[in-house]
């Protein structure tokens, strides 16, 4: 009797121990003393980094790959203005290497921008915001630098590997080659996504891009060339077979 006793305040302790942890677990939620709530137990990998608002003069970049084109995730600008990449000086934004098109008021998606050099692995970048004076003309001694309060609108971003796992175990996409042709002839794949050419012809062929890019070489009947796109700048690719120019078709990167 007197263990049961004992059995049943220890549980009641314990459950009020357990209440208080998930009113700890929860704060914010809305949960008091009076008004137990149900334990929730989110999976770590569900719960996401809290998105930063983006600003009335914003950019938003995700860590880059190596690549002479900077992606932006998204932008807004409350006068026409212009995104800037600059090299990182000191923890401050320094040399640049490439502006964006005239940017118009409002909010705008995904931006690429070229730069030169390229961007290499492991370092540090800046992206600054000038609004434009009003000709349209990105000039640094006329258009103001974007300041928000006193504080210049300066977003770092790092660049990372090449390839990130999605893309890693992204499958190779297959461009069969046949009776003259290309087949699909218009293919999209993201950036690293391997490309295959199958000859399944029994003439010899190429892919070969119209502009620098890509080129497989001559491939014998039954051969095959896998393309890395992580090498290729986004944009579309027009292609071609050397020995049979009416043999065409477009690559696009993204
Ligand atoms: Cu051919």
């Amino acid at each position: 009797m007197l263990r049961l006793a004992h059995l049943t305040h220890s549980s009641c302790f314990m459950r009020r121990f357990f209440l208080l942890v998930s009113c700890l677990a929860s704060v914010g939620a809305g949960c008091t003393s009076d008004t137990p709530s149900p334990v929730v137990t989110t999976p770590a990998r569900d719960v996401q980094a809290p998105v930063r608002p983006l600003g009335e003069d914003d950019v938003r970049i995700d860590p880059q790959s190596p690549s002479e084109t900077v992606i932006l995730r998204e932008s807004q600008f409350s006068k026409r203005g212009f995104i800037v990449i600059h090299l990182d000086e000191a923890g401050k934004p320094g040399k640049i290497l490439g502006v964006s098109d005239v940017q118009s008021v409002g909010h705008h998606g995904e931006t690429w921008i070229n730069v030169s050099p390229s961007l290499q692995q492991g370092k540090t970048y800046f992206a600054t915001l000038r609004h434009d004076n009003g000709d349209n003309r990105y000039d640094p001694t006329k258009d103001e630098p974007v300041k928000q309060g006193d504080t210049l609108v300066q977003i770092p971003f790092d660049v990372v590997a090449v390839r990130n796992e999605n893309e890693v175990a992204s499958p190779a996409t297959e461009i069969t080659i046949k009776n003259f042709a290309f087949s699909p002839d218009t293919v999209t794949v993201k950036r690293g996504t391997p490309i295959r050419f199958v000859n399944a012809d029994t003439m010899n062929h190429t892919a070969t891009s119209d502009k620098p890019g890509f080129d497989s070489g001559m491939l014998g009947s039954g051969q095959s060339f896998t393309l890395d796109t992580g090498t290729l700048v986004p944009g579309p690719y027009p292609y071609h077979c050397s020995p049979h120019p009416d043999m065409r078709g477009t690559l696009i990167i993204e």
